[in-house]
């Protein structure tokens, strides 16, 4: 942490002043950034962690490395390994974390300017933020599509097949079906690209859960202007956020770190109560 510079627009660079910055009035902007690590408590592991990760337990699914299940040039040979994952993250199955009721919060307080996930597990959604507030930068599984000639394909008969443990198939010209979600080799959706700005106009930018190492997403935090405070919410220091002036670390768990900026805020009761109703 830059202990040499004084923040230029916090306090100083702690869970209360940061509170009061956001309980002064001046805040309406936030951005929210998020990963895996904000669903690992709903049940759902994240990649990268040592032992529990996703990639540390697909050696049963024979990949010749463990980003292959999510490689575009993979799928095409083998649609099997990425179909038995689906299998276990199709969304339905989990219960959204206090960290996506935090973020449903952030946005009844009016302040949630934008949220930016990494996220396929749509636990944003259930949580209640809506749609015009989510940018879902790595796709999802709301939508469907064949990957040869691009038919949408109808959520009902991927959610049978998936279910089935079988292989959808489009229904015009029999290509592969694939989720919507952003394989290693694809575009990122066209939103992600028109939202991208967003964070230089930001007054928060809050991250939380995201190891920050895949890009172009991993930049994000760095489109801030250089006097907006940002906060990291993670078991692990990432992405250089506490080099800035007005950084603020609250390293661990993230269901603990949103309770203690919530209780800061005045907010714990408002934010049990919305997770009670989810
Ligand atoms: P990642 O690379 O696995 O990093 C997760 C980060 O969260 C790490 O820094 C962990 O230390 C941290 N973390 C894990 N659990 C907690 C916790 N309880 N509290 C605080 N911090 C925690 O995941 P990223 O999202 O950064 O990587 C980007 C990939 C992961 C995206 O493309 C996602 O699509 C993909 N992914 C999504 C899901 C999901 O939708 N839930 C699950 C697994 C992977």
């Amino acid at each position: 942490v830059n202990e040499s510079v004084p923040p230029q627009t916090l306090s100083g660079r702690t869970v209360e002043a940061l509170a009061d910055y956001i309980i002064s009035g001046k805040v309406s902007n936030i951005c929210v950034m998020t990963g895996a690590g904000i669903s690992t408590s709903a049940g759902i592991p994240d990649f990268r962690s040592p032992d529990t990760g996703l990639y540390a337990n697909l050696a049963r699914l024979n990949l010749p490395y463990a980003e292959a299940v999510f490689d575009i040039g993979y799928f095409r040979e083998n649609p099997e390994p990425f179909y038995a994952l689906a299998h276990e993250l199709y969304p339905g199955k989990y219960r959204p974390t206090v960290t996506h009721s935090f973020i449903k919060l952030l946005q009844d307080k009016g302040m949630l300017m934008k949220l930016f996930t990494q996220n396929i597990d749509c636990l944003e959604r259930e949580a209640g933020v809506t749609d015009d507030k989510i940018v879902e930068a790595h796709g999802s599984f709301a939508r469907q599509s064949c990957i040869d000639c691009g038919s949408s394909y109808p959520e009902e008969d991927i959610k049978r097949h998936i279910d089935a443990k079988e292989i959808p198939r489009c229904h015009n010209c029999k290509g592969l079906v694939k989720p919507e979600i952003v394989f290693f080799g694809e575009q990122l959706p066209e939103a992600f690209f028109r939202s991208r700005g967003l964070p230089a106009q930001a007054d928060l930018c809050i991250v939380m859960g995201t190891s920050l190492t895949v890009q172009p997403f991993a930049s994000l935090p760095q489109m801030t202007r250089e006097q907006t405070p940002r906060v990291l919410i993670n078991k692990e220091r990432v992405g250089g956020i506490g080099s800035g002036t007005d950084d603020v670390l609250i390293l661990g768990d993230c269901d603990e770190g949103v309770r203690k900026l919530a209780k800061a805020c005045g907010w714990l009761e408002d934010l049990e109560a919305l997770w009670a109703q989810t």
